[in-house]
């Protein structure tokens, strides 16, 4: 929970991560900033504004220097948070920030909750909703396409269609009003026409926004890649091929993983969780078996892409249709044949001979022979993955969806315009413009957010 926000504290937070650095930021902000400034400086006036000033800390405890360092004056309202806020760049380490701690509490400011900061910010209309998220997500980019991601929503791109949208509503509501007060004088029907045009394009606008698959949470949130497979094709040594590590055991015995093993992966810039999971058979020879085979096949079917690996040298063992058919769908499965080590004869030939002998309902999907083992082929498998990941992933020039929770907004705001769109009296089409618009200012923090705020900055770390 955070307390007393934005009004009137002065808070402060160490901006850096905690540990032995070469320096470290502190940050304030609130309206006692400028007077901590001039008592951490031994009484010297503030300095110019936005330019770094060397100068000796003073400690308001016991009037010592506890470090020389860089202080930076931001007077409000042209600040991050829109207040008096200021940064203290001092040495890292313990002792100077716990000297530094000491000073600001002993002149009345307090320490910042997490996300405190962009709290303050989007309270002073400095940032709207999705900019604030986008802030959290670039801290936690690991991959660049996150962060790319994250960027563009940091630069307003989502805010802005959501925007964008909230405006032409606000304008079709305007014209509503006006059909409604003039509704007596027989205004002819085509004003109506009109507004249902640009509702039933507002319409069309959104679906196509949420039809996108969930491409912009997959990129947040990583991209599931499965490994599914009969017992002993080699999932486990694939998923360890392709991590480069020793993450999954692997050993002759069929049934050897049990459950879902889970890895994250940087795949060309795209953040990929790959599983491997429990081979599938038909007649499972334990209760443990048969748990880790419903788990592998409920995660296949969440999945966003498949992968179907089989011994490449053995395909005459019977394959499980039944149990990989539930599990697979035509667009996203890639069928690795592992084992080519195996091979008595591994040339182009023999290999589409060996081919011949998969069961028809796989002959259809890409097809990649490498061997776990050795390593051969596996980089070109690599390849064609993360080239499958662009191709779905890559940025589009409208922004993404990046959370469920502008997701429900958007759903919510097409399901009223398509009541609003079905309704005839315009009293009632206003009524459902206004509660879509709403639920579009509830994306970006125009309307009524006060609930959602806890839970949005939660998220954030101290000093952000
Ligand atoms: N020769 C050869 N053997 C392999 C290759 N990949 C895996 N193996 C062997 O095949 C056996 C099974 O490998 P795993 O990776 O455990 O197979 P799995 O599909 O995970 O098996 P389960 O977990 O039991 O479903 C092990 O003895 C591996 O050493 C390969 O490319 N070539
Ligand atoms: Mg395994």
């Amino acid at each position: 929970m955070l307390h007393d926000i934005g009004h009137g504290a002065t808070i402060f937070a160490p901006v850096t991560a905690s540990g032995r650095a070469g320096v470290q930021i502190i940050r304030l902000s609130g309206p006692d900033t400028g007077n901590a400034l001039v008592r951490l400086r031994g009484g010297k006036p503030l300095p110019p504004p936005r330019r770094a000033t060397l100068t000796a800390l003073i400690s308001a405890i016991n009037g010592e220097i506890f470090d020389r360092g860089m202080v930076l004056w931001f007077p409000g309202p042209n600040s991050f948070t829109g207040e008096d806020t200021a940064e203290l760049h001092v040495h890292g380490g313990r002792a100077v920030l716990q000297a530094a701690v000491e000073t600001l509490l002993s002149l009345g400011l307090r320490m910042a909750e997490p996300g405190e900061f962009t709290r303050r910010a989007f309270e002073h209309g400095k940032l709207d909703l999705t900019e604030a998220e986008a802030i959290a997500d670039l801290v936690d980019a690991e991959t660049a396409a996150q962060r790319r991601q994250a960027l563009r929503q940091m630069q307003g791109d989502l805010g802005q269609l959501y925007e964008g949208w909230r405006k032409e509503l606000l304008r079709a509501l305007a014209y509503l009003e006006a059909d409604i007060d003039f509704a007596e004088d027989d205004v002819p029907d085509d004003l109506s026409l009109g507004i249902k045009d640009d509702l039933t394009r507002l319409v069309e606008a959104m679906g196509a926004h949420l039809a996108d698959a969930g491409r912009g949470e997959r990129l947040r949130e990583g991209i599931s890649v499965v490994i599914i497979g009969p017992p002993n094709a080699g999932k486990s040594s694939l998923l360890n091929a392709l991590a480069r590590r020793d993450v999954a055991i692997v050993s002759a015995e069929a049934g050897t993983t049990r459950d879902i093993i889970e890895i994250q992966i940087d795949l060309k810039g795209y953040p990929v969780i790959l599983a491997d999971t429990a081979g599938l058979r038909q007649a499972a020879q334990s209760a443990i078996e048969s748990e880790g085979m419903r788990r592998a096949l409920a995660r296949a079917g969440q999945a966003d892409l498949r992968i179907i690996a089989l011994d490449g040298a053995a395909l005459t063992e019977p394959i499980s249709r039944a149990e990989l058919e539930e599990a697979m769908s035509d667009t996203d499965c890639l069928l690795v044949l592992n084992k080519c080590d195996l091979l008595v004869d591994g040339s182009r030939a023999g290999l589409q001979a060996q081919e011949k002998r998969l069961p028809p309902f796989l002959r259809h999907l890409p097809t990649y022979w490498l061997s776990a083992q050795t390593g051969h082929g596996v980089q070109a498998f690599l390849d064609a993955l993360a080239g499958d990941v662009a191709r779905v992933y890559a940025p589009t020039a409208a922004p993404l969806l990046t959370r469920t929770r502008h997701r429900v907004a958007v759903e919510a705001c097409r399901a009223h315009l398509l009541r609003a769109l079905s309704a005839h009296a315009p009293e009632l089409v206003a009524e459902d413009a206004r509660l879509a618009m709403r639920a579009l200012g509830r994306i970006t923090g125009r309307v009524d957010v006060e609930d959602l705020l806890d839970v949005i900055f939660r998220d954030f770390c101290i000093g952000k």
